[in-house]
């Protein structure tokens, strides 16, 4: 359970940082305090005391009640997409026997919620091999194992690249997060919410504002910036986006930040100047700091179904994609897209945004969205 290794604030004072070339839009504030005050880490060697054993207790129930409203939140903002094509599912299964036609109406409902013809064909396949190996009669084992194999599909590429956020791991120093997709996806908006998401664990988050195609762009980040109180390193409109990371990785490391989030341009997929300035910023992190960009997330709009998955392809061959975050699950999304993305391009979820507010972030867990879904 990751939460409980909060990363502390190093208390070595940050080295003083070397004029920045970019204008540096919100102030510095000293130490970023974490949102929600983080507790002492639980220290699992040493013998505990008793009054360490009771703040341990309570500290194990305070994330226990954080996990259960966080549960709710996922399943409430899933309601009007499961009340599309995957509740007509669960009606499928609602009979006592499985009938001739079930295995028709379930591919067409699986393509019409956006799952794509592959996945649904590969679901189907599976499906259709246990229950007649298994001579399966009844529907709702049927169900049971179409759900199992749901959250299969979601999780076969969760395991690879697993992000060192994820597992405990030592992150590299600073971590370099580059955030990319088309405009309008939820990219800034996603930011502001990984800022608060990494600051709650913690971490000294600093933001670059390298999409300086639209000045509305940087306004809007900046305004994130100041509400989560993290440093953003931006240069004027239409200025080099090069020229914003080459700033933001040397801000980055001149003030010991744990993390910088990159912010950049989502003009239409279709024009490949994007993609070659994306791979320019990727060499750029590299320079400065090899083995980073460490993290490359493909911000999707959920509502946008198969068109979503065409662009991811194109990102994915332009930039190597290290993980999704899917947007808008609180709309009209059909939601079978995060299906298609996993099997399709094998890319893992990470993240969902279930609103436009800072908190409406959850970490991707595959049951639990399978389960909202077909609930
Ligand atoms: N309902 C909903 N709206 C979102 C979500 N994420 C972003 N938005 C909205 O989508 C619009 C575009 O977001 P923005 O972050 O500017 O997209 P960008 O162009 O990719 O940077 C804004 O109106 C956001 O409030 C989400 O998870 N749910
Ligand atoms: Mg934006």
């Amino acid at each position: 359970m990751f939460r409980f290794f909060r990363r502390q604030k190093q208390e070595q004072p940050a080295p003083e940082a070397e004029a920045p070339q970019a204008v540096e839009v919100a102030p510095v504030p000293a130490p970023v305090a974490p949102v929600a005050p983080a507790p002492a880490p639980v220290a699992p060697m040493a013998p505990a005391s008793a009054p360490a054993v009771a703040q341990n207790l309570a500290l194990e129930r305070e994330i226990e009640e954080e996990e259960r409203e966080q549960k709710q939140k996922v399943a409430k903002s899933l309601q009007s997409t499961r009340r599309g094509f995957f509740s007509q599912i669960t009606e499928l299964f609602s009979a006592d026997e499985i009938t001739s036609s079930l295995w028709d109406d379930l591919q067409d409902l699986l393509v019409l919620g956006d799952c794509g013809v592959d996945t649904t064909n590969y679901v189907l396949d599976e499906l259709e091999k246990r229950v007649n190996r298994e001579r399966i009669r009844r529907a709702s084992t049927a169900y049971s194992i179409l759900k199992g194999l749901m959250v299969q599909v979601l999780e076969a590429p969760l395991s690879t690249h697993r992000p060192p956020w994820l597992s405990n791991r030592t992150m590299p120093h600073p971590y370099v997060m580059l955030v990319v997709g088309v405009n309008g996806v939820g990219k800034t908006t996603t930011i502001a919410k990984l800022t608060r998401y990494f600051q709650r664990l913690g971490n000294a988050v600093i933001l670059g504002a390298a999409d300086t195609f639209r000045a509305a762009a940087i306004d809007q980040l900046e305004i994130w910036a100041e509400r989560a109180g993290a440093p953003l390193i931006a240069l004027q409109p239409n200025s080099d986006p090069g020229a914003v990371v080459f700033d933001a990785v040397g801000a980055a490391i001149s003030r010991n930040s744990d993390i910088l989030i990159i912010d950049t341009a989502g003009r239409l997929h279709t024009k490949t100047n994007l993609m070659e300035e994306l791979k320019k910023l990727r060499r750029i992190c590299e320079k400065q700091l090899p083995g980073s960009p460490h993290d490359v997330l493909l911000v999707i709009d959920a509502t946008t179904g198969q068109n979503g998955l065409q662009q991811a392809k194109i990102f994915t061959e332009a930039v190597e994609v290290t993980g999704v975050v899917l947007t808008k699950l609180d709309g009209t999304a059909k939601g079978g897209i995060a299906f298609a993305i996993s099997r399709e391009l094998g890319l893992p979820i990470r993240f969902i945004g279930t609103g436009e507010k800072l908190d409406d972030l959850a970490e991707f867990d595959a049951t639990q969205f399978v389960d909202a879904l077909f609930a």
